[in-house]
This record gives structure tokens, sequence and C-alpha cells, in this order.
């Protein structure tokens, strides 16, 4: 398959370059070199990752090189990507001959040594929900709806956080024979607007109950599980400033350094590490963590989904992970550039590819291998398929680009953009009896069920 590329259009870069430009002072600082000696520990530690234009990978090959410099790579086109980065690893980017232009930061506090810790969001955002904000609306929510939404503490994150999942179903208290679909958000602390897709769908469908026929439908004959958050602690993190950190990973501390943080997207135990798509140093932002699954919010998600293995069949048979940015519709592998091989038939590829494309036709996203992109190991489609055959798959939602908000795009555009994923969930729920449907091969591996 030809890897097709996310975003590719000339406008997107313009819109870069000339925010870019727009920037001197931020340009200038990308030159700084890090300051050697104890001073530069101390800097390195409270320093802010920042996005960067690089100009030069113009092949997955090349763009999976960037992933062993540990940087984030967060928008892809035909000749550059946008990454996150320190400025070392802006340095080591452009070391391997690519042309590195720093973006402007979003929005950060007022320097306040003093500052009370944030309660919110900054203005523009306000209408994002904080941890204690959705937990409270998913509470109410649950109150108002006992008879076909539940809520159960699966565990807690590092810091001690409740991980919620949401049980949608009619006779929700009751486990019924039917397909079980999977809805995660929030593996990367900067993306919060995927937070406020898990309470789009928890506000669809308890309120179109009864009334919607598809919505009823689904409820009546599924079993749906919507893991809101699942990683509080990074997104309380990013935003306690006041401003924004554009923080990626967990707040998991790492032995032997002071550097924070597992890429939980990295840590899911299938083919961990494999492959070169995630990086062995805790500084990095793709950090896959000590071991396979030891961030504490990886371990309590694999357990609830292992519980969901009934009978020696796992119940989950579709599964969506949002993440943002760049609107894409994803599906595994993520650790190999091959479309088939061990773990992937021509005809489960064909699903996936299938489905995804009949998602994305419907928000307009791109449709795409992951690893078109470039190389990942340890990401959670890849486990949800590649040991519980889930037929699962990644979005990445709005924006296109960094040029209309990258990471934190404000708050006005949360109804749309959410709503925007309403027919696809529908899609997914739909097929969720047998995915096969989507190739005509019902006949063939769904009969008995
Ligand atoms: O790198 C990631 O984890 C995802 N991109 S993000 O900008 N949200 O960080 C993409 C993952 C693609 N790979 C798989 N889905 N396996
Ligand atoms: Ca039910
Ligand atoms: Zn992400």
């Amino acid at each position: 398959m030809r890897p097709r590329i996310r975003g590719g259009r000339t406008t997107v870069l313009a819109a870069l370059l000339s925010l870019a430009l727009a920037a001197p002072i931020a340009a200038a600082q990308a030159q700084d070199a890090p300051r050697p000696g104890p001073a530069a520990d101390a800097a390195r530690i409270a320093e802010v990752p920042r996005q960067y234009e690089v100009t030069g990978p113009a092949t997955r090959t090349e763009r999976t090189a960037l992933v062993a410099t540990g940087v984030s790579i967060d928008e892809v086109h035909a000749r550059a990507v946008v990454i996150t980065a320190t400025r070392a690893q802006a340095t080591a980017v452009r070391q391997l001959g690519h042309k590195v232009r720093q973006l402007p930061a979003p929005p950060t506090a007022a320097p306040s040594p003093h500052k009370p810790r944030a309660k919110d969001f900054p203005a523009g955002y306000t209408k994002y929900h904080t941890y204690d904000e959705a937990t409270k609306e998913i509470d109410a929510l649950v109150a108002r709806h006992p008879d076909i939404l539940s809520k159960q503490v699966i565990g807690t994150s590092h810091e001690g956080r409740n991980l919620l999942a949401l049980k949608l179903s009619k006779n929700v208290t009751k486990d019924e024979q039917e397909p079980e679909v999977l809805f995660t958000a929030h593996q990367h602390a900067r993306e919060h607007l995927t937070v406020e897709m898990s309470l789009y769908l928890l506000n669809e469908f308890t309120s179109k109950y009864g009334s919607d026929s598809r919505v009823t439908k689904m409820l009546d004959s599924r079993e749906i599980w919507i893991i809101p958050d699942l990683n509080p602690d990074g997104g309380e993190y990013d935003i306690a400033s006041g401003g924004f950190r554009s923080w990626r990973k967990n707040r998991q501390p790492n032995a032997g350094t002071s550097e924070v943080g597992t890429d939980l997207n990295r840590n899911w135990d299938f083919k961990w590490g494999c492959c070169d798509g995630s990086s062995t140093d805790p500084g990095d932002e793709t950090y896959r963590g000590a071991s396979a699954a030891s961030a504490p919010e990886v371990q309590v998600v694999s357990k609830f989904v292992h519980g969901r293995n009934v009978g020696g069949k796992q119940q989950i048979t579709a599964a969506i992970d949002f993440h943002t940015y760049s609107e894409l519709v994803l599906w595994p592998f993520g650790f190999t550039n091959d479309d088939t091989g061990d773990g992937m038939t021509k005809d489960e590829h064909d699903t996936f590819a299938t489905l995804g494309k009949n998602m994305a036709a419907t928000n307009g996203y791109t449709p795409e291998q992951s690893s078109d992109l470039y190389i990942t190991d340890g990401a959670i489609d890849d486990w949800l398929w590649g040991d519980q055959k889930v037929f699962a798959f990644t979005f990445e939602m709005y924006p296109s680009s960094f040029g209309s908000g990258g990471f934190y795009p404000k708050d006005s555009v949360i109804p749309k953009e959410t709503a925007r994923n309403r027919e696809a969930v529908l899609q997914m729920l739909e097929t969720a009896d047998c995915v096969y449907r989507v190739i005509g091969k019902e006949g063939q591996y769904c009969k008995g069920r």
C-alpha cells in the first residue's frame, strides 16, 4: 500500500510558515544550545518542550529515524513534519541534516512563583473539563440514567486519581450476551479534546435513548464501554500552571533520574520496544517505560480488557482510542510496515481497511495504516488487535494542523468536532456483531454467533 500523507496540502504549510515567521523571538530561542553544568540540569527539568517544523523527512523511513531522537511526531506532510522536542533534541534533529524551525508556544501563564495551582483551563478554554468537572458531570449522568449507564472505578492512576469505566446498555447491571465495544481517550495529557469526545458520547447516548432509533437499537443490543480519561495525572499537570505545558506522558517518576513520565501509548504489552518505535530514555517524549505495562494506567486498562474475556472469549469486538491531532483514522499494525503477516491475514487487513475507510468517509479524516506515518511499538491498538483480536482503531481528531490550533484548539470547536465522530461511532457499533460483514464475509467468519 502506498503511504498517504496526512494533511499534505500547501495551504497547511503556508499557515505553519506564516505563524512561525510571526514569532522571531521564539525562533531565536530555538538556536540556544543547552547550557552545560548543573544549571543546565535544572533548566532541563523545568524546560517545557516545544513544537518545531522540520523540513526534510519525506518518507516513513526518514520519519521513523526521527523517532530515535526521542521526539514525538505530531503532524506529517509530504516533505516536512511537526515534532515536539526539547532544545537538545531539536539540535539533534538539526544534526540529522534537516531544517528545524521553532513554532509559537501555546498560551502560557504569566510567570509568578507564588501562583496557586490553577483550578481551570485558561481563558478561551474554560469549556474543557478538568478532571473534577468531568467526574461531576459523569456522576450526574449516572444519577439521572441509572438503568442504562453505570460507573466502575477500575483502578487508580500513579497519583491516585480514579480511572473510570462507564458502561452503556439496556439492563446495564446485567452482563448480557451482547457484542461489546470499547472507547478510550486521553492517553496523551495535552490531547484534551479527547476527554470532551468521551463526554459527548455519554451525553449523546443517554439523552437520545428512547427517541433516536439508531441510538436506542445500539443500547438495546450492545454493551458500550467508555474509559473517558486514561491519563488524568498528565492532563491535570498540563493545565496546573494556568497555561499549557504541552505535556504528553503520565506523571510516574523514573528510577535513577529526575525525568518524569512514560508515554502510555508506547507501554502496552504487545511487541513492546520491538522495532525502534519508542525510546529507552526516560527524558524522551516517547519513553516506553521500564517494562511492558509498567505504567499503572496501562496495567489497569489491560486488566479491565482481560476481564472482558468471558469463558475464553473476548467480548469486545471493536474499539476506538481517541487522540489529537491530524484528522486521521488509523489501524494496526504500527510496529511493522507490512500490511499483512504474522497476526494479520489478508481478510483481517481488508476488514480493517474497509471499516477504516467507511468511517473516514463520514468524518472527512484520512484513513491509513498507522505505520504509514512512522513506526510505533507498544501502542494500544497493536495490543488490542495483536493480543486480544479486537478490531481497534486510533482516531486523531481535530485539527488537521498546527496552524488551526494543534493540540490546543479553542473550546468553541468542542461541539462540532465531537459530534463530527457520531456517525463513525454508530457505524462501528452497528458492525460490532460481525465486523467481517464489511468485506461481505459474514458467512465465513460469523456463523453461529
Ligand atoms: O504517536 C502516537 O502515539 C499517536 N500520535 S499522537 O500525536 N496522538 O501522539 C499515533 C499513533 C499511531 N500508531 C498507532 N496507532 N499504532
Ligand atoms: Ca445489555
Ligand atoms: Zn496521542
